[in-house]
């Protein structure tokens, strides 16, 4: 592992990651069945720059903290998965602009992802990760998980809601940074929704506020804020690079320590206020 600046790690993520939603005409002739309903543009060039920015992890310790004002003061924020807001909107606010999914969510049965309404609520983004540095054929020979028949129903019922998918070459892209800021070797896994979340951000908004992400005192081995379901590998990662990513993110957190510990509350720069 290098020894890299909050500067510089925060140059490598805004040059060498590129948050590109895959546009119908990138893909090949084989996957247009669900390529057709693909937005015309990439999210990047349609969303215009934002101000102040929140990301709400899915972490248990969000419980209690009545954070729920602040981040609905926000000018955007972005959830992940099956997160709810109702029944806990004094902790975790009401706002969603941003729902950034894995494709086991839009994919398996039990999530429900069709009918629950919650799924509705401001722009989705999805991803499903490829071999390492797998191009789009690679990718969809074997995706993780078969979504396209959910993609195409979901946006012949909901025509108006932007629902674009991540090209997984920009998992790798940043597999590539936490590895090579890490003082081990890190297994190929694609990093977590969080650290795509966190990203993404730092491409639209001056300023991202990340709760939770890095763990408060409240922290403890519950795994969901919603869900009774306790194990510690979900703070600190099992399939995903979690504690690597989590790190990273620690580099470049321009807030104060104190702010981790009593709110759980990271502050990033966007790349529009970095200069490289
Ligand atoms: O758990 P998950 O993520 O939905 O959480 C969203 C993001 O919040 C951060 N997090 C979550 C819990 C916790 N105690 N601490 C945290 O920091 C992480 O950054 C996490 O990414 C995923 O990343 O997509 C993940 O999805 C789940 C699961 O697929 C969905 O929740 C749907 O049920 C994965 N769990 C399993 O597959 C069993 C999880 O590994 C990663």
């Amino acid at each position: 592992g290098q020894k890299l600046s909050s500067k510089e790690i925060m140059c490598q993520l805004k040059n060498r990651v590129s948050m590109n939603t895959i546009k119908t005409h990138e893909l090949p002739k084989s996957a247009s069945h669900w390529g057709t309903y693909l937005p015309l543009d990439s999210l990047l060039e349609t969303v215009g720059q934002l101000g102040r920015c929140a990301v709400v992890s899915s972490a248990g310790s969000l419980l209690s903290s009545g954070l729920g004002k602040e981040i609905d003061s926000h000018d955007a924020v972005i959830r992940f998965n099956a997160a709810p807001t109702k029944g806990f909107e004094a902790d975790v606010g009401s706002k969603t602009t941003f729902r950034l999914m894995n494709s086991q969510v839009v994919t398996k049965k039990e999530h429900n992802f069709l009918k629950n309404p919650m799924y509705r609520t401001g722009t989705i983004i999805m991803w499903d990760p490829s071999i390492y540095k797998g191009n789009l054929s690679q990718w969809l020979m074997r995706p993780d998980f078969k979504f396209y028949d959910h993609y195409i129903e979901y946006r012949k019922m909901n025509p108006d809601q932007p629902f674009y998918i991540l090209d997984p070459l920009n998992l790798w892209q940043i597999w590539d940074i936490i590895q090579e800021n890490s003082p081990e070797q890190i297994h190929p896994d694609p990093p977590s929704s969080g650290t795509l979340g966190i990203i993404l951000l730092m491409n639209l908004c001056d300023q991202i506020s990340v709760y939770e992400f890095l763990p408060s005192k409240r922290k403890t081995n519950k795994c969901y804020y919603f869900k009774s379901h306790f194990d510690p590998a979900c703070s600190f990662g099992g399939f995903h690079p979690l504690m690597y990513e989590k790190n990273l993110i620690k580099k470049i957190n321009q807030g104060k320590d104190t702010d981790i510990y009593h709110h759980g509350r990271v502050t990033l720069h966007g790349f529009n206020r970095t200069e490289c």
